[in-house]
């Protein structure tokens, strides 16, 4: 593996921005952002063109964020109605289902537009109107993409629960949110097997208000239980709406979707992001990151549970008249190829996914991937935490053959698009860096403690952006000072991402992970804060702290000391009890890899858990303890060292 990587020749000559471009394109966005975005706003429709470009301010503790507050379109007519002159026939949506032997869909722009109008007026005939929450609770099927669209087109709020969540978690979003409507499908396919996630509404149903109604997609085909007073069959609601939906006029400051993600302290938070800036910057990024051109097909693994899913399977794509894969399955079913299959079949020109994905596959050999003809690929991209060596050069030698630049993409839910990321024409990739700022992006790297700016090129610290760009989230949904308190209050001024980093000699961000108590499995983020209070809600456990530690498929792995209630023996049955218990609670990504007994945690003299030390237990990391003078009992940390559970 070299340490740099030059632009591919073939693609500087097709790529829609080049090295020199790059530059003087990025020096005009921070120079006047005022008329690069007014410029910018052009690549949408609008009903009314804004005449307010920038209306933001970082000043703690008032902060605003405004793009094209006077300006009026609608989301759903950018990503459809506006394609349809030139491109009815073109398929928007390539759909392939978990079993490859139920053969793919190919939904065109125009079947979009019907499938969309049609949802939007069963949404109405439910009562839902601009401005109401729909909860989508959803398999990877078109279905999703149309809801996501349909709400947008009548001017409602989607809020997406990723189907792997637990029934608690979704009743929590639902209430959260005060929803009128969870849409779902009966059964969830995904490696051979369908979870019942009707079953999983049922129950978060009961614990929502009686006046929720449940739209339910024919999926599976398999047996549910019925709630005759609020459930409503897709199919049979769309026999009798209208195939056309006149699309709302929405302000470009109205939220467009509710995202919820977890954060370093309490329950998860829900992200609003709004119109005008998020579609602008998501169809922008999908662009020049992934240099889509007409003709191109466009896989992003995501799922739309997920920022990742929003932006660049359905929002970025279809804004840009793209066409889009949206793949049911998972990557190792019916065996460890299908991810290359799924490209052989439908000719893909950009594949974007997870370092941990990357992993898994790596793992199981080269063979599965050299089986397959993949030509077509163009582009490799990853996305959702730092790549290490190993996996970027697999990505790179084994399935790109050499000759696909490879885009590590660093943003986050918050974010709404890309932030740091290389554009392929323009700027040589270094393996394991997100290399350098999207347009109208003005990272700085400040010092953790002190909060002082990092003048040198060549610097270390906590990762903060000094100025808003247009998908920028908005606020916290229903709390305003949580958002303000989050990204706002450590370092003043800035919008603080929570990410360590350094920048290295010639500008280039490499991305050092979270600094706070959020850690990343599998790409997916889980606050610490989460899986402790699922497991204090057992009743055997009197006291829980969790902790990441290096995980080889995962990136990190979850590991929990639990102190157990007086009269409770450590047993494997209640270790796998509490393990499941997690997994109902919250759902099965944050099942505990790693249960440690502790009979007590080292704790500082006024009573703060020392999560420090109990990281470095976990990473096998003894030599590097730090200090642990001011806790209150040190032979804690003796018994922990003694008794450690982890490999
Ligand atoms: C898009 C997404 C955000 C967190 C972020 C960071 C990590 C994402 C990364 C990366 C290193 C990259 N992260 N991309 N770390 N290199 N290319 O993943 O959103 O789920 O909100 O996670 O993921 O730690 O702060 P989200």
């Amino acid at each position: 593996m070299k340490d740099i990587y030059e632009p591919v020749p073939e693609l500087v000559a097709r790529a829609h921005i080049d090295a020199a471009g790059y530059e003087a394109k990025y020096a005009a966005s921070v120079a006047d952002p005022e008329a690069f975005w007014a410029e910018e706003a052009k690549r949408l429709d609008w009903i009314k063109t804004p005449t307010k470009v920038k209306n933001t301010s970082f000043a703690y503790p008032d902060i605003s964020i405004k793009w094209f507050e006077d300006g009026e379109l609608n989301v759903a007519a950018n990503c459809i109605d506006r394609h349809l002159e030139t491109r009815a026939e073109q398929t928007a949506i390539i759909w392939e289902p978990d079993n490859p032997e139920e053969g793919a869909q190919h939904i065109t722009y125009r079947d979009l537009h019907t499938n969309v109008c049609k949802m939007a007026n069963v949404l109405k005939d439910l009562g839902v109107t601009k401005g109401d929450r729909v909860v989508l609770y959803m398999p990877m099927i078109p279905q999703a993409a149309y809801a996501m669209l349909a709400c947008a087109r009548i001017g409602a709020i989607h809020s997406i629960v990723f189907a792997g969540f637990s029934s608690d978690a979704l009743a929590n979003r639902v209430n959260g949110s005060q929803a009128k409507v969870v849409i779902t499908a009966d059964g969830a396919p995904r490696g051979g097997r369908a979870t019942n996630l009707k079953d999983n509404v049922n129950q978060a149903l009961l614990h929502c208000d009686d006046s929720v109604k449940c739209l339910v997609v024919r999926r599976t085909g398999q047996q549910i239980a019925w709630r005759p007073e609020g459930d409503v069959w897709l199919h049979e609601a769309e026999a009798n709406v209208a195939d056309t939906c006149e699309p709302v006029a929405m302000n470009a400051e109205d939220p467009l979707f509710i995202l919820y993600t977890s954060g370093s302290t309490g329950m998860p938070k829900g992200v609003v992001h709004t119109t005008g800036g998020y579609l602008l910057y998501a169809a922008m990024t999908h662009q020049y990151t992934f240099d889509y051109h007409d003709g191109d097909v466009f896989w992003c693994t995501a799922d739309v549970g997920w920022v990742t899913g929003h932006s660049y399977i359905v929002y970025g794509p279809l804004a840009n008249g793209a066409t889009t894969v949206m793949f049911e399955g998972v990557p190792t079913w019916p065996d460890a190829s299908r991810f290359w299959q799924v490209c052989e079949k439908h000719k893909v020109t950009q594949f974007y996914t997870a370092p941990t994905a990357i992993r898994a596959l790596m793992g199981k050999g080269k063979e599965w991937v050299e089986g397959c003809d993949l030509s077509s690929i163009r582009l490799l991209g990853t996305v959702g935490e730092p790549i290490n060596p190993e996996a970027w050069a697999w990505y790179n030698d084994v399935v790109g053959k050499g000759n696909c630049p490879i885009v590590d993409t660093w943003w986050q839910t918050e974010t709404g698009g890309h932030l740091i990321t290389p554009l392929p024409g323009a700027i040589a990739a270094k393996p394991g860096s997100a290399t350098k700022p999207f347009f109208g992006v003005q990272p700085e790297v400040l010092d953790a403690t002190t909060g002082e700016v990092q003048t040198e090129t060549q610097a270390e610290g906590v990762l903060v952006i000094k100025d808003s760009w247009p998908g920028q989230m908005r606020t916290v949904w229903g709390d305003h000072d949580r958002f303000v308190k989050t990204y706002f209050s450590d370092y003043k001024g800035y919008y603080f991402s929570g990410d360590g980093c350094r920048r290295d000699a010639d500008g280039y961000y490499w991305i050092t992970g979270r600094v706070d108590d959020v850690i990343n499995v599998s790409g997916h983020r889980m606050g610490t804060a989460e899986v402790e209070s699922a497991l204090v809600a057992h009743s055997a456990v009197s006291e829980a702290a969790v902790v990441g530690f290096p995980h080889d498929i995962k990136g990190q792995g979850i590991y929990c000391y639990v102190t157990l209630m007086e009269g409770q023996e450590p047993s494997d049955a209640l270790l796998v009890e509490l393990q499941n218990h997690v997994r109902t609670e919250i759902g099965p990504i944050a099942k505990p890899d790693v249960i440690q007994w502790a009979p007590g945690l080292p704790k500082t003299r006024s009573g703060k858990i020392m999560r420090r030390i109990l990281r470095k237990i976990a990473e096998n990391d003894y030599g590097a303890l730090g200090d642990t003078s001011t806790l209150a009992d040190p032979s804690v940390v003796d018994d922990l060292i003694a008794n450690r559970a982890g490999t």
